[in-house]
């Protein structure tokens, strides 16, 4: 017999809150560390502003406007097939300022609507609890999670949530990406994964660990809080990988890359072995880091195992000695050299299809519990034809090579899989730019940079080329 993707596969699409919902000041939405960062619509990096200010121009507000389109827009997904659908719930529709004693109504009310309508469609939910945003409030009362309270506020959150939706939510994950705090350098990266800006702090690094921890440590306590609400949940961390080759069979780039992994391998390590590595330990003691842990927070990491591993997946990096002896790199990383073997999207993003399935190999060697590929996708301009048709075959191009090696992964390699979301399979706000016109969605939406359009949805070729791999269960690429 062929062998193909389990029965159960989990296909579908993934977006996240701030990207799609818009209506940033409706059900008593308070105001998110998103909603102070200025847009990219003319090229420029995204700026974090002090406060929400008019003439700034802020495409999260409006977004694409799913808050009032989700009913059309999951219709759209159903039709093409989807199984499950991940988004995040935005934590400040729950508890506007972060601080309050109980969630708001209004915001569960929103949510009990979207996973009703998912629910009708028999397309699961995943639900990411932070994805790449917060309370303001948590950030101008309390600084972020560079305070310790911050563990009880999120727990206080994520529990009221899980409750609420046990038995509407079965697939979990706590924060998206967490390790992007390594970029500590690049504010957004830290803005919106912590409120804390690093580049202010005295040591930047030092405090990211600590950060960091805070963030394992509440992670943890609500693995633990959510197998009680339901035995049934399926909890997991996100990760971003980008594996990092070494740029030559040179022993100093092959040992170098194994070094530089470890900037992505911490933060599975913890959640998934339920304690710190020790060359993380060995770099703090090199460092003089000293990260405030209270006596208790050992256990709670070895009780608050995750029970899969979710990743974005978008590129590869190659990395040299040299480079990072001589103190440069691309993009800022340590050593990070352009690998001549592979092609540039026209963001710079590395684009190594084979790279998805090394790294559901290496992780699956390393971890042993189920994958889950929750973000993949390639952003590009697209053009809208005067018929209004857009052929976005240079998607369709990424996607198929990408899903050929992750099945390899699957039926060649045995790396027990669980499902697939290409990121944005609805046009959605760029997040390093905020920018529209960097695309990755099925589903066009009619906006631009500036804001301006009708948001009329379109399905892209795209779309009915994702739906016959769906229907065909990954065989029909
Ligand atoms: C990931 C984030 C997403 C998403 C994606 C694409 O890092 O989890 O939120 O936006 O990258 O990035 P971008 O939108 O910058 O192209």
């Amino acid at each position: 017999m062929k062998p193909k993707f389990p029965e159960k596969f989990l296909w579908g699409g993934a977006v996240a809150a701030h990207q799609v919902e818009g209506a940033w000041q409706e059900g008593k939405k308070g105001p998110s560390v998103v909603d102070v960062l200025t847009g990219g619509a003319h090229g420029t990096d995204r700026k974090i502003t002090d406060g929400v200010k008019e003439d700034c121009y802020y495409p999260n507000h409006e977004a694409v406007d799913f808050y009032h389109h989700y009913k059309d827009d999951i219709r759209l997904f159903a039709e093409m097939g989807f199984k499950c659908f991940r988004t995040s719930i935005a934590w400040s529709r729950i508890f506007p300022n972060g601080d309050e004693e109980s969630p708001c109504e209004e915001g569960l009310k929103f949510y009990d609507d979207l996973f009703d309508t998912l629910r009708f469609y028999n397309i699961e939910p995943v639900v990411t609890l932070s994805h790449f945003e917060m309370p303001l409030g948590l950030v101008k009362e309390y600084g972020g999670w560079k305070n310790r309270k911050l563990i009880d506020f999120f727990v206080r959150y994520a529990a009221a949530v899980m409750e609420h939706f046990k038995d509407k939510v079965k697939y979990w994950m706590t924060f998206n990406e967490i390790n992007n705090q390594k970029n500590y350098k690049y504010p957004l990266f830290g803005y919106t994964c912590s409120g804390v800006i690093f580049t202010d702090e005295k040591n930047p690094e030092e405090c990211m660990y600590q950060v960091v921890h805070h963030q394992l440590v509440a992670s943890a306590l609500v693995v633990k809080k959510g197998h009680e609400i339901n035995p049934g949940f399926q909890i997991g961390c996100m990760i971003a990988f980008v594996p990092l080759y070494p740029f030559s069979c040179r022993p100093e780039d092959m040992m170098y890359s194994v070094e530089a992994m470890h900037d992505r391998y911490l933060f599975g390590d913890v959640h998934v072995r339920g304690e710190y590595p020790s060359y993380i330990y060995k770099e703090w003691e090199r460092k003089g880091f000293r990260i405030q842990m209270e006596p208790e927070d050992a256990g709670i990491l070895k009780e608050g195992t995750v029970d899969y591993v979710g990743l974005s997946y978008y590129m590869t990096n190659a990395v040299e000695a040299d480079t990072k002896a001589a103190g440069s790199g691309l993009d800022g990383f340590p050593g990070s050299v352009q690998n001549p073997y592979v092609e540039r999207s026209d963001w710079g993003w590395q684009i190594d299809p084979i790279g998805l399935r090394y790294a559901l190999n290496v992780l699956y060697e390393r971890y042993q519990i189920p994958l889950f590929v929750v973000e993949n996708g390639f952003g590009a301009v697209d053009e809208v034809k005067p018929d209004g048709s857009i052929e976005d075959d240079y998607r369709i191009k990424y996607l198929r090579a990408h899903i050929k090696e992750m099945k390899k992964a699957v039926v060649h390699d045995g790396v027990d899989l669980m499902g697939y979301t290409p990121w944005g399979c609805i046009d959605c706000v760029s997040f390093t730019t905020g920018e529209m016109k960097k695309r990755y969605g099925f589903i066009y939406v009619d906006k631009d940079n500036e804001g301006n359009g009708t948001l009329k949805r379109t399905p892209k070729k795209s779309f009915y080329w994702y739906r016959d791999v769906i229907i065909s269960n990954g065989e029909q690429l």
